[in-house]
């Protein structure tokens, strides 16, 4: 395969100024015209990619290019001879039914949809499929009004007509420049609400969700939502929608949550559909995220887009940043300050959970690469949670580092310098600098550029030096960052430090905040920013009189670990103490984290293991202290999940780590079955539904509290939980039920329940999903589990929405069935990776991906792992998606 290269970047040497495009749809063969105005700004052939197209013919200017004057491979079209300006018509025809890559032009449920970044636009015509290439599109879509009777695409609908044969015909212009992933057409039998609002400058827009018929009940959240986003980038950013007309369109068959083009944004359904019924709080919450993500690349990804695909933070994780930003608002808003700011910190909790689970291991695996990649086979492949997640802490950081109003100046600055530009991620931080350079005279922001080019998290390692006779404290830090995936080939140069904004508060011994003073400093604060800048540095603190407990890292300031030895009695302190609310939880977990590791080396050892009385303690001040709300208290009594537990292994043994941790969850069910059975009844919520984030947070710990008594197997919970599956008013409470009944409960229980469930909502693809997941993670489910699910009449690999609830979970959810000592879930792995290569290559690279870090596991699996890792590899006929992964993973 070959690797692309960030720094062989070349601009592309023609403007392609127009581009007209037409379409006749017809699911078996669509034929599709394009017209492209260009001219030429560097000399060169004019290269054009395409994938999967039957070629019809090429004109360049109104005569025919045929007899050689142009070279067709069986990835590129190729042009000699051309102007300085010249007009292009290309026919071409593909095939929308029999694509099931779900890139470019393909056939769900009946209506045609598009997917073209990074690269799908080449499956529906040839063109440079590039992001700095920007046009100016005209659409017109043609086909039966019948069975299409809505024709969608970017921008605003010009003129519509009925054609004979009983077709119709829609024509579409885009106002904007845009590059061609940002294309985009829908067409089908719809229906749809709507809304109207004015814009902060008094323009009315229309906003639309679209969905199959038969769901109109299920986007009014979906509506709000957006209403709700496109007021709050007004507010917070001062970025106005700058379109008469916003779509929204739900698909059920989609490869990721959703995609930004321009006007007309097309979903995965599960990030649209929801009423109480089907759809739980999580779900919910999810929605209102990924709308906020899509609509706000409007401004950070549309208007300004990437100049090449190395540049996808860029757009990601800014957007990823504005997207938790907008939902800690939206969850803040309407509560007095204490809650609001307890809700801000569930939020920020909730999006550290998922980068430990998530990015931390892909960071240390063989796929570790920077925010920014140097390079890629398959850019497919580079949809991460570092891009993503990392990305957005990355932007996090220069929020922190700038304040939010000195941010906001840079944000200004980003879009005056760059509206309507395909730019790099150098280019965001320049803006960012002119404005930190202003506050801060004399310092820059290169050594913070080394987030973007080097990969790997962290390590800070903090140590405390207290002076009794002096009574001060220093505090030392001193980073360290192994390298990672390419960083470790010879040649590779030296890593260096990182620019690391490192929140800090001290407390004193009976966990009372001490006012800090640096040396150097007369003010005194609750909290200090430190910036360690070097390897190394130190600060020293004054009036410290004796040694204090450090609360570190606060609200997470940097994507970094922290090394400190902190006793059991300092954790159980800051839990109960710290102001910073976001400490005070991840004391919490490092407690949970300690119990659970050596409750696993016990397991390995066959050692009896019980919970020491300290931990048990400070597990129930938090359940019952007052003054906490509900969904922190939900938060800060989640154990850690196995994957962010496994980072803390040398080897990691899922079985024992999977068993201690129930057992964990077990023994403080019934430790504190009283404070469960009280919390549960006193967070009951109202037979009306509301997914606020105080009835949400009710639901989540009176939840948390069931699953607890049933792991416990505390007398009484079974009928609880019974009683609560049948009587749910809400999906939150019957999932919650259903999957305690699964995981903890009595066999007989469970089946009925899974079977009256399958019942009830047959009819309900997302909700059937949800039926798969539970069993693909259920403690029971082994690989025959999976297979004889495999062949029920609802399952379909072919729907990325179903293969991932019940293949994905199943290898990635599932620790006990899917590592079995005997290798088999591994080699249930490797053929759902080949069967899924073959229809879809995106989705089996991230299938692939669930065994890339095989070798942190204890021998017996890893060379299990191993054989199955080669034997994908060693299939013939494998895409470039998993031919990069399983590569990597070997190497
Ligand atoms: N920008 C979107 C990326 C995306 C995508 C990428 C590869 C294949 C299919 C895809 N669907 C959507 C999503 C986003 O980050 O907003
Ligand atoms: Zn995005």
């Amino acid at each position: 395969p070959v690797t692309i290269r960030r720094q062989n970047y070349l601009p592309f040497p023609y403007d392609i100024v127009a581009v007209e495009l037409e379409f006749d749809l017809d699911p078996a063969s669509t034929l599709v015209r394009s017209r492209l105005q260009l001219k030429r700004l560097a000399p060169g052939p004019l290269v054009l990619n395409g994938e999967d197209l039957e070629l019809l013919s090429v004109t360049v200017d109104g005569q025919s290019w045929e007899g050689g004057r142009y070279q067709l491979d069986a990835q590129t079209l190729t042009l000699d001879g051309l102007g300085d300006e010249a007009i292009i018509e290309i026919a071409s025809r593909c095939r929308p039914e029999a694509n099931s890559t779900l890139m470019g032009l393909y056939v769900s449920n009946g209506v045609f949809f598009t997917q073209c970044e990074a690269e799908g636009f080449r499956r529906i015509t040839w063109f440079p499929d590039r992001p700095d290439v920007m046009s100016r599109y005209t659409v017109a879509l043609r086909a039966d009004k019948q069975r299409f009777p809505q024709l969608l695409s970017n921008g605003n609908l010009i003129a519509q007509r009925d054609l004979p044969d009983g077709r119709h015909e829609a024509r579409w212009e885009d106002p904007f420049r845009k590059p061609c992933y940002l294309f985009a057409l829908v067409a089908g039998r719809l229906t749809w609400r709507e809304s109207r609002m004015r814009t902060r400058s008094g323009r009315e827009v229309l906003l639309q969700v679209y969905s199959d018929p038969g769901s109109e009940d299920k986007t009014q959240f979906a509506l709000e939502s957006l209403e709700r986003a496109v007021r709050w980038d007004e507010q917070r950013f001062g970025l106005e929608l700058d379109l008469d007309r916003f779509m929204i369109v739900a698909a059920r068959d989609f490869n990721m949550g959703a995609m930004e083009n321009k006007g007309l944004n097309i979903f995965n359904a599960a990030y649209v559909l929801a009423d109480p019924e089907s759809a739980t709080d999580a779900n919910f919450s999810a929605i209102e995220a990924v709308i906020g993500h899509e609509y706000f690349h409007n401004w950070t990804g549309n208007r300004v887009t990437c100049r090449d695909w190395f540049q996808l933070s860029l757009k990601e994780g800014l957007t990823v940043f504005r997207d938790q930003e907008f939902t800690a608002d939206m969850m803040a808003q309407e509560l007095d300050a204490q809650a609001a700011a307890s809700a801000r910190t569930v939020k920020r909790i909730d999006d550290v959970v998922t980068l430990r689970a998530a990015q931390f291991p892909e960071d240390a695996g063989p796929m570790a690469h920077p925010i920014r990649p140097d390079s890629y086979q398959e850019i497919g492949n580079f949809y991460t949670a570092t891009v993503y997640e990392k990305g957005s802490e990355v932007i996090r950081m220069q929020q922190t580092l700038l304040t939010p109003a000195g941010f906001r100046r840079g944000l200004d600055e980003y879009f005056r310098r760059h509206d309507g530009q395909a730019v790099t991620c150098d280019d965001f931080v320049d803006a960012m600098e002119s404005v930190y350079v202003q506050d801060h005279p004399g310092r820059g922001l290169s050594v913070f550029r080394r987030w973007y080019s080097q990969a790997g998290t962290p390590r800070v390692k903090v140590s405390l030096d207290h002076d009794a006779a002096r009574q001060t404290c220093t505090v030392t830090l001193e980073q360290r960052c192994e390298p990672v995936g390419v960083e470790r080939l010879p040649g590779a140069p030296t890593k260096q430090p990182f620019h690391i904004p490192f929140a800090i508060g001290l407390l004193d011994a009976a966990g009372k905040p001490l006012p800090l003073r640096l040396a150097s400093e007369a003010e005194t604060r609750d909290s200090l920013l430190l910036e360690l800048t070097t390897q190394r540095a130190q600060w020293t603190f004054e009036h410290v009189a004796a040694k204090p407990v450090p609360s570190l890292l606060r609200d997470f300031s940097a994507p970094v670990i922290v090394d400190y030895d902190y006793t059991d009695a300092e954790l159980a302190l800051l839990m109960k103490h710290d102001p910073n609310a976001f400490a005070r939880w991840e004391a919490g977990q490092q407690l949970a984290t300690r119990t659970i590791l050596a409750a696993t080396r016990a397991r390995q050892q066959g050692e009896p293991f019980s919970l020491h009385g300290e931990f048990v303690e400070a597990w129930r001040a938090v359940l019952t202290v007052p003054g906490l709300d509900a969904g922190y208290r939900a938060r800060a009594l989640t154990l850690p999940s196995e994957k962010t537990l496994a980072e803390y292994m040398d080897q990691v043994d899922p079985i024992a780590l999977a068993d201690a941790r129930h057992e964990t969850l077990g023994a403080l069910g019934r430790a504190l079955a009283a404070d469960w059975r009280a919390a549960t009844e006193a967070n009951q919520t109202p037979d009306a539904y509301s997914p606020d984030p105080i009835s949400a947070g009710r639901r989540a710990l009176k939840n948390l509290a069931l699953a607890y008594l049933m792991a416990g197997s505390v007398e009484g919970a079974q009928q609880q939980a019974q009683a609560q599956y049948q009587g749910a008013r809400n999906m939150t409470d019957r999932m919650a039920a259903l999957s305690t009944l699964v995981n903890y409960g009595e066999a007989a229980a469970a089946t009925a329940a899974l079977t009256d469930f399958y019942e009830r909502w047959q009819d309900d693809p997302l909700v059937v999903d949800k039926w798969f997941t539970l069993q693909a993670t259920a403690r029971s489910t082994t690989v025959e589990t999976v297979e004889g699910l495999m062949v029920h009449p609802a399952f379909s690999l072919r729907n990325p929405n179903r293969a991932r609830s019940l293949v994905f979970q199943f290898c990635l959810n599932n620790p006990i069935g899917f590592h079995r000592a005997d290798g088999s879930g591994y080699r249930y792995w490797a053929e759902q990776v080949l069967a899924l290569d073959a229809l879809n290559p995106e989705i089996a690279a991230r299938l692939a991906r669930t065994l890339d870090r095989w070798v942190r596991y204890v021998p017996e699996l890893s060379e299990s792992m191993r054989q199955a890792l080669q034997q994908v590899r060693n299939h013939p006929g494998l895409s470039r998606n998993v031919t990069e992964i399983v590569s990597k993973a070997l190497e």
